[in-house]
């Protein structure tokens, strides 16, 4: 009997197994690598003598060439050993089955390469010798080393990378080697205090950068990846709770066991100094002689901005070259992994995600190192959420969007019309900010940030008495915006410093059918969900954020000098929300929140001028807020109006 008993073990472990697998095959394709490529390892010695790790899986199928496609990283290129092998090579199925030499490298002082990691390398202009390095000098080194001693290569190479890897994409490409042909940065890091990972209008992006610090450390010498990673242990599922407790935020260097020197930096350089002005690769991109098609998503909680400045760079100092940006509906990297259908409850009525790997990244591959076909790619190929459609532009922003201000109007008014018409009404709006008790940027228990908080509910702040709302009637038309926002606001503090949060909103009529995505799939039931939010399931009234993002106001004269408030003293902010293109469809309304905290996607202003990472707790003080919306200093948020059939119709 216990014989049998184990044998139906062991089946059940193999059946399990095989599900397993067959999720985490890529689309769902039986493609067995080890079968087609065989793999080999390098230490490929740079122009300054270091050595960098580079593991390469070379086609079996010697009877044509194959150009070589590269990932640089400093996440490790497992697994290592030449008989260990991925399960997928390039960004998608496709590229694995049509066949290019893929190239995984550890970029400096990364896991098994050797020489010095620095963040964000600072691209060297004018290099004087072999000892100035950077990553692009090292991509030219060493696709030089690779056309020479890999054979069958056809003389093209291409690069692509997402997220960090999207950085040294882009950083890899400047001063291009002459058989580089085509790169794709994707979410590509471009200056990390300007709306990439580390600050957000000079606020930190606590949650987000502690998580990340906590397990991405300096190392010494090369080494080779932990065998089973420990997760840093926050001691409760509560990320709120979490680093309510910690205060001050330079309270958490000593979580990071004597290794944060990577956090520290992040910390101390809370203002724009010359250390992040190093790093900032957009003036650097330049001398770009392949094909460039840089990749983000509008729900990308990481390196939203990135994309654009890269985009928008290459663009002004490469003229004649083919550059060209894909935005879809997708979190941080989501474009690579999903099907892309829906965002927590936010449906998109298509597999955008299959359809980018396919019909947009792999042609222009194909076309660029191998000269198969015309991918036919126009310059800004965009998804359109609310309509739901894909968008093919010859520029971005349209160049048929309008500025247009949306005011703040009294009574909680949201009007494309000024508030001439208030007379007699408040001039102002005022709440109580206590950073004792900060807006929460989920409504649920989180450990991390919850990738869906990017198009997220936000009914559970409309109530509260710490968030201004201000709200258009039900629209008549649809009202489709594109391109970048820009809160232009008047407004006072009893405080010396303080956040001024906006959050842009599609408010859902109340008939909205509920969402057809609380059906678990058939292999998830009983599951826990965790690709969307805990109930309530219910559309109707759904406030979706479109675009949320916060301005600590000590920097409204400059980021590099920040200046304190005069308590009560009206002053002017604008700043920059990352682009949209989203359509308000006939029916819903345009909502704007407006608050003075957003915990803990983002630090605590303690609404004292102090330097925020070393506050003292007694810094942290109420501050009674005031947004102005009177004739002479009218708030409101500009955005780009793009002309639609029924506006076009009434012209
Ligand atoms: N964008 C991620 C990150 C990089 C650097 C600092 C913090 C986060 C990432 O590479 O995934």
């Amino acid at each position: 009997m216990r014989r049998i008993f184990q044998v139906r073990l062991c089946l059940l472990i193999l059946l399990l197994m095989g599900n397993l697998a067959a999720q985490n095959k890529p689309d769902g394709q039986d493609y067995d690598v080890k079968e087609h490529y065989t793999k080999y390892e390098y230490r490929i010695a740079m122009r300054d003598g270091v050595h960098l790790f580079t593991s390469v899986y070379v086609p079996k199928d010697s009877s044509r060439s194959y150009p070589f496609l590269i990932d640089r990283t400093p996440y490790a290129i497992t697994p290592y050993g030449e008989d260990q092998f991925r399960k997928q090579l390039g960004p998608s199925p496709e590229f694995d089955k049509a066949g290019y030499i893929f190239v995984f490298q550890d970029v400096r002082g990364r896991y098994m390469s050797e020489g010095t990691f620095v963040e964000m390398r600072p691209h060297i202009d004018n290099k004087k010798s072999s000892k100035d390095v950077d990553d692009s000098s090292d991509l030219y080194d060493t696709i030089d080393w690779l056309l020479k001693n890999v054979p069958n290569n056809n003389g093209n190479a291409g690069i692509w990378g997402i997220s960090y890897p999207g950085f040294f994409t882009s950083a890899s490409i400047i001063d291009s080697h002459p058989a580089l042909k085509a790169a794709s940065p994707q979410a590509p890091m471009t200056n990390l205090f300007m709306g990439d990972d580390a600050y957000h209008g000079g606020a930190f992006m606590l949650d987000a950068n502690f998580g990340f610090y906590a397990f991405f450390k300096p190392q010494e010498n090369p080494q080779l990846p932990p065998k089973t990673p420990v997760p840093f242990d926050f001691g409760t599922k509560d990320a709120y709770e979490f680093y309510l407790k910690v205060g001050p935020i330079s309270n958490l260097a000593k979580y990071l066991d004597g290794k944060s020197a990577l956090f520290d930096d992040q910390m101390n350089h809370n203002t724009y100094d010359d250390y992040w002005k190093a790093r900032d690769l957009a003036p650097h991109m330049k001398n770009i002689h392949c094909a460039v098609l840089t990749v983000g998503g509008w729900f990308d909680a990481e390196d939203l901005q990135g994309p654009f400045s890269t985009f928008h760079a290459i663009d002004k100092n490469n003229s004649g070259i083919f550059n060209a940006l894909v935005v879809g509906p997708w979190v941080h990297g989501g474009w690579a992994r999903y099907d892309g259908n829906h965002l927590g409850r936010v449906e998109f009525d298509a597999n955008t995600g299959d359809y980018y790997r396919k019909n947009i990244l792999f042609p222009f591959f194909e076309q660029y190192l191998k000269g198969n076909g015309d991918a036919k790619l126009p310059k800004a190929y965009v998804f359109e959420t609310g309509t739901n459609v894909w968008r093919r532009y010859s520029a971005w922003p349209p160049k048929d969007a309008v500025a247009k201000t949306l005011y703040f109007r009294a009574g909680g008014k949201l009007s494309f019309d000024p508030p001439g018409g208030d007379a007699g009404s408040p001039a102002y709006d005022e709440y109580v900010s206590d950073p004792a008790k900060p807006v929460p940027f989920v409504n649920y228990v989180a450990s991390s940030v919850p990738q869906e908080y990017m198009d997220s509910d936000q009914r559970f702040a409309d109530g509260r008495t710490d968030v201004l709302v201000y709200e258009t009637p039900v629209l008549q038309n649809d009202v489709t915006i594109a391109g970048p926002i820009t809160p232009h606001l008047f407004v006072s503090t009893s405080g010396t410093d303080s956040d001024w949060d906006v959050k842009l909103i599609d408010v859902y009529p109340n008939d909205y059918p509920d969402s057809k995505l609380d059906e678990p799939k058939p292999e998830d039931k009983g599951k826990p969900r965790t690709d969307v939010p805990p109930p309530p399931f219910i559309m109707a009234g759904y406030q979706q954020l479109v675009r949320g993002e916060p301005f600590r106001g000590k920097f409204r004269q400059s980021f590099e000098k920040p200046e304190p408030f005069t308590p009560g003293k009206v002053e002017e902010i604008n700043f920059h929300m990352q682009d949209v293109n989203h359509t308000f469809r006939r029916g819903h309304r345009i909502m704007v929140q407006v608050q003075s905290s957003w915990f803990p996607l983002t630090d605590r202003n303690p609404q004292t001028f102090v330097n925020i990472p070393y506050a003292k707790p007694t810094d942290f003080v109420k501050a009674t807020e005031r947004v102005y919306h009177d004739n002479a200093q009218a708030s409101g948020i500009v955005v780009g109006v793009l002309p639609t059939p029924e506006t076009a119709e009434s012209k």
